[in-house]
This record gives structure tokens, sequence and C-alpha cells, in this order.
């Protein structure tokens, strides 16, 4: 089910974004609707995908306390570790405004504002992972949002997954809506009567919350666009094929698009761990879901030596990379493109996911190459911070008056003159 191949015969799969013209056009029909028409649009997209109860899309603080009664203590309290590690390791990435005195009296600096509201879209059934609720609730709290509001599909019931409701309290959201697909992401960038408009949306979904958050982006910001789990796991012949092998099917059984990958420069590594995953599979549920996966997307590639396996790393810009390799810290240097990279055997990928501290967000499909792990970056704005003297004008205006000329635009050129010479325009100087 896993291949075993040497790495030439090995080429990169295209991991592009999904097109659909269909989902787009329909999507398209949804934004306009619901630009024109608000709840009364979205309420009709709430009966005919999420059948909810129309009138009431907030959930209370009741259904919240009686979320509370059906959660296990030790969810609560592996939910408040991980914000406790969530939080602290996110702090550290907190930037403060600025402001630097030049010369002459100049100053210059950055402004570093929260966006004022954001939302968060959480996908309903299997897919609803309260460690993700966590992962892009939490950065805009340490950040400084001041209003995190979260959509979520409803069950069949009408109600929502506990451990999701509680996750979102325990992470710090303000208000929560029993929305889901695309009509959650729609009414959340333009803003309905009964569901305020946010600046910016995170958060994974399926097709069609991923193809809505391409179309409302400009109008308000996104994320990322979320492909299916990745991880690539470089081993030496001494790493332990037990421990690859479970953590290859624990990417896998996210989704049979998800892809795992091993390579190591040990063929014997490579059988063992073939070995290791026939026997691990038979205890694991979601069984079906790795068989396709790892027939489909996964392989293991010998390569000759690990840098050359550094270098295919690389090449795939995967958004996991573990190194389960003698001494891991010596080719930290030599990783250019992943989302995440795990050091060492204790260190496996689900760590990350769940409690480690860093993001689970990350870029997959090998956007690694360009963007970065979702952060506290992504919850703020930053503005420049301009004041000069009239001495410090004096000194550079004549540069900018030659620049404003060659480019044609003789009003900035006077905006400048008006100031440094003394008449300039007969525009009256105060
Ligand atoms: N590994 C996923 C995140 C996740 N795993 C959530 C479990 N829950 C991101 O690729
Ligand atoms: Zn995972």
């Amino acid at each position: 089910m896993l291949k075993i191949m040497d790495y030439s015969e090995f080429s990169v799969r295209h991991r592009g974004l999904f097109q659909n013209p269909e989902i787009e056009e329909q999507i398209r029909r949804m934004i306009k609707d619901i630009r024109e028409k608000g709840d009364k649009a979205l309420f009709a997209y709430i009966k005919a995908f999420d059948k909810a109860d129309m009138d009431n899309v907030e959930v209370s603080e009741g259904e919240i306390e009686e979320a509370y009664k059906k959660v296990e203590p030790d969810f609560l309290r592996a939910v408040r570790k991980a914000k406790q590690n969530i939080t602290k390791y996110h702090e550290k990435q907190r930037r403060n405004s600025w402001i630097s005195e030049e010369h002459d009296g100049i100053l210059l600096g950055q402004k570093i504002t929260p966006i004022e509201r954001v939302g968060v879209y959480v996908p309903g059934g299997t897919a609803s992972y309260p460690s993700s609720v966590l992962m892009t609730v939490i950065p805009g709290r340490v950040a400084g949002v001041p209003e995190i509001v979260m959509c979520t599909p409803p069950a069949k019931d009408g109600g929502i997954n506990p451990y999701t409701l509680t996750a979102a309290r325990e992470a710090g959201v303000d208000k929560i809506y029993k929305i889901g697909g695309a009509q959650a992401v729609i009414a959340m960038a333009y803003g309905t009567e009964s569901v305020p408009k946010v600046y910016k949306i995170f958060g994974p979904g399926n097709i069609y919350v991923t193809m809505a958050k391409r179309l409302v982006y400009g109008a308000v910001d996104i994320d990322m666009l979320a492909g299916p789990s990745e991880v690539l796991i470089i081993a030496d012949n001494k790493a332990n094929p037990r421990f690859i092998a479970a953590d290859l099917l624990s990417q896998a059984e996210h989704d049979p698009m998800a892809s795992s990958i091993l390579i190591t420069p040990s063929v014997e590594l490579a059988h063992k761990v073939q070995t290791e995953i026939g026997s691990q599979i038979e205890g694991l549920p979601r069984k079906e879901i790795i068989r396709e996966s790892l027939s489909k997307m996964g392989a293991v590639l010998i390569v000759p030596d690990i840098y050359r396996a550094l270098e295919l790393a690389n090449e795939i810009a995967p958004e996991h990379l573990e190194l389960q390799v003698e001494d891991p810290f010596r080719y930290l240097g030599f990783i250019k493109n992943a989302g995440a990279i795990f050091l060492g055997e204790h260190s496996p990928e689900p760590l990350g996911d769940y409690l480690a501290g860093p993001n689970h967000v990350l870029p997959t499909g090998g956007t690694a190459r360009f963007y970065s792990v979702l952060s506290v970056d992504d919850y703020v704005k930053k503005s420049s911070i301009i004041y000069y003297s009239r001495q410090g004008l004096e000194e550079i205006g004549e540069d900018i008056i030659k620049l404003a000329h060659v480019e044609g635009l003789k009003a900035h050129a006077n905006s400048i003159e008006v100031r440094i010479r003394e008449g300039a325009n007969s525009v009256e100087v105060r």
C-alpha cells in the first residue's frame, strides 16, 4: 500500500488549487444573493443546507452551559493545558509598535493595530476539531483582536458539537453562529442583519467553504486556502520503524488525499516501516481512508544520503517535516521549505497538532515555499508613522521634487515646494 521506490522515479505531484467552475458559479450566485438580500437570502440557504432553526442562529449562554455538562473533565483539562501552551508560544510572537528618532527631528515608526473583528469558521461533522478552534482563536486573542466571532454548522437536531462549543468558550470566542458552509463565509465577509461583518476569515473547510473564501478574498482578508494534510519524514538507519509508521498513519487518517512520505537512505528501514504499517493499520478505525491515502499519495523514497533527502524535502515543501535522524539540529540550516519542522524521535507531528504550542494551521500543497504557519502577525495590521521637521523636509525636498517631476506629478512636487520654497506657487504658506 505504501510503495518503496528510488527517489529518481518520484515526481512531485501537482497539488495545485482545486478548480471547479460549477461550484465557483454556484458560490458567486450565493454571494450576490446574500449581498443583496442579507438575512432573507442567508436564512434561505441555512434552511436548505444547514436545516437549522432560522429564528435563532446565535448560540445562547444556555447552550454553552449545557455543552459544559456534556464534555468529560479530562477533555477540559487537556483543552486548558493546550490553551496555556498555545498562548505562551504565541505571546512570544507579539510585536510592539516602535518609533525611532532619525536626525534633524525626524521620527519614523510602525504602529501595530489588531484587526477590529475577525471570523473563524469551524467545520461540522467528523472534521470538527476543537484543536483547530484553539489554533485559530488564541493567536487573535494574543494579538488583541477586540471581537472574534465563529460560525459552525449545526447537527441535524440543531445542536452544536459540545466539544467545539466548550473549546470556543475556553479560547475566548465572543459570539457563535449556527451557520455552516459557504453561506457562513459569505455572511461574515459582507455582514447581514444578524451576522456582523468581519475583516478577516480564518479556518479550514470543505471545497464549498474554501471556494467561498477564495471568492470573498479582497472584500475581506483570509488566512489561507487549506489543502489536505501532509507529512514528510526523513529518517536514517537508526530510526525507529514503529514510530515512523505511526506518524505516517497519523496524517493519512485525515483525508484520502492526505500525503505521507518517508525519505531514507536505508532500504532495510523502508521495509521495516512497511511491515509496521501493515500491522498498525489493523487497529485503526479510519483504515479505509488511510489505505486510500497511502496508496494514492504515499511513498517511501530511497536516497543516497540525508542531504539528498533534504533537497527533495525542499522541493516538495511539505506542511510538516519530521527529522528522525541522529543529531537533527545539524540539518536545520538546510531546510528551506517546510511549514513546521519536528526534530528527533520524540517530536511526532500530532504533538504539534494539539499541545506543543506552535500553530497547526500550516501551508499545504507546496505553498510552504512562500507561506508561513499561522501566527499573531496574521491578526494585526501595521501602519507606518512619519514625522518630519521643516529642516528635515528641506534636506530632502529637492529630491522629492525631482522624482515627482519625472513621474509627471506636478501637484506632488507642489506639496513639497509650498513648504520649502518661500512664496512658491503663490499658495499661501502657513
Ligand atoms: N494535522 C492537521 C491538524 C489537526 N490534526 C487537527 C488533528 N486535529 C493539520 O494538517
Ligand atoms: Zn493532524
